[in-house]
């Protein structure tokens, strides 16, 4: 044992003047008492970071109007309200929306409804809606670059709906809706190629395009829909490999771009971690058809 090593006797000493009357050490004894968990709560915040989604979650993604909303507000509905009786809502949105959702384990025949006893026949995850206009999209993609810096697993799916009563008008609204769906989902792709890339995950990202709104007459048949997007999405690349300098960019920069590959039914995606399914749905009509989304976010969960 060194020399500055306080012998037993000494030991003995320092704890009888703790266990005194004496001033210095009440004070001592005090402060120990409340600064100690104080800094240890210092500590683990330091060191552990918490988290500030812990829920698995599906985020909505997509332009304005197509739908969205009501397809988040639905979910959960769908299995927990008689089919004759779930509303289909929808409210002006203006910011992100998070809810707490659950989906049965195991999916009834269209047109069922589970009653909510059973906790464990439910799987549970949060949804987070966004506004789609395209002032907010750049917001939007914020919440999912901030869902691809938590650890590995918090984002369980992307739904990006689309108006597949848009897909084949002439007319400019129509094409600016088409023009606008290529364009943020090429942004939304290349977030997930990104987070791919930088190692945040191994598991492929799952990516559904909901073509919503099939009741329409105008609507579109999801698979010219896919088409349509796909073709976009790979124009969009070319366009930005030679479109002109970003502000910071100089000539001879390289532009970080989707990788080559497609159209081949989205396939080439696959490459860089994306898995894109393409599904037609609606939530208004005669005949409500959503059971494909819902399959396809219980799949998330296996
Ligand atoms: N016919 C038909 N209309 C639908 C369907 N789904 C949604 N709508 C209507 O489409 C409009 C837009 O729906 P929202 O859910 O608000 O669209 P959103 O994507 O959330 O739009 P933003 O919040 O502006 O980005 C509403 O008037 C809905 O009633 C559908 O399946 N069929
Ligand atoms: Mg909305």
């Amino acid at each position: 044992m060194s020399e500055s090593t306080p012998k037993g006797s000494e030991w003995a000493e320092w704890f009888t003047l703790l266990l005194s009357a004496n001033r210095t050490a009440v004070i001592a004894s005090v402060a120990t008492v409340f600064l100690v968990p104080v800094l240890l709560h210092f500590l683990i915040t330091v060191l552990f970071p918490e988290r500030k989604h812990l829920n698995p979650t599906i985020i909505a993604l997509g332009p304005s109007n197509a739908g969205k909303t009501c397809l988040m507000a639905q979910i959960e509905l769908n299995y927990t309200t008689p089919t004759n009786k779930v509303p289909v809502e929808t409210r002006p949105s203006i910011e992100s929306w998070r809810a707490a959702q659950k989906i049965p384990k195991e999916i009834p025949e269209d047109g069922e409804h589970i009653v909510e006893s059973n906790d464990h026949a439910w799987i549970k995850f949060d949804t987070l809606d966004n506004p789609g206009w395209p002032e907010q999209q750049a917001a939007a993609i914020r919440q999912l670059q901030g869902l691809l810096e938590e650890r590995t697993g918090t984002l369980s799916g992307v739904m990006f709906v689309v108006d597949s009563s848009k897909f084949s008008g002439k007319d400019e609204e129509a094409l600016n809706v088409v023009d606008d769906s290529v364009a943020f989902l090429y942004d939304v792709l290349l977030e997930l190629q990104r987070s791919f890339e930088e190692g945040k995950r191994t598991k492929p990202y799952r990516v559904l395009i909901c073509s919503n709104k099939e009741d329409l007459f105008t609507a579109t048949p999801a698979k010219k829909v896919s088409e349509k997007l796909e073709k976009g999405v790979c124009q969009t690349r070319e366009d930005k490999a030679r479109g002109p300098l970003k502000a910071g960019q100089e000539e001879g920069d390289e532009i970080y771009t989707l990788i080559p590959g497609g159209p081949d039914g989205w396939k080439w995606l696959e490459e860089v971690g994306i898995d894109v399914q393409v599904k037609g749905g609606n939530l208004f009509g005669v005949k409500k058809g959503s059971t494909e989304w819902m399959n396809w976010i219980r799949e998330c969960f296996v």
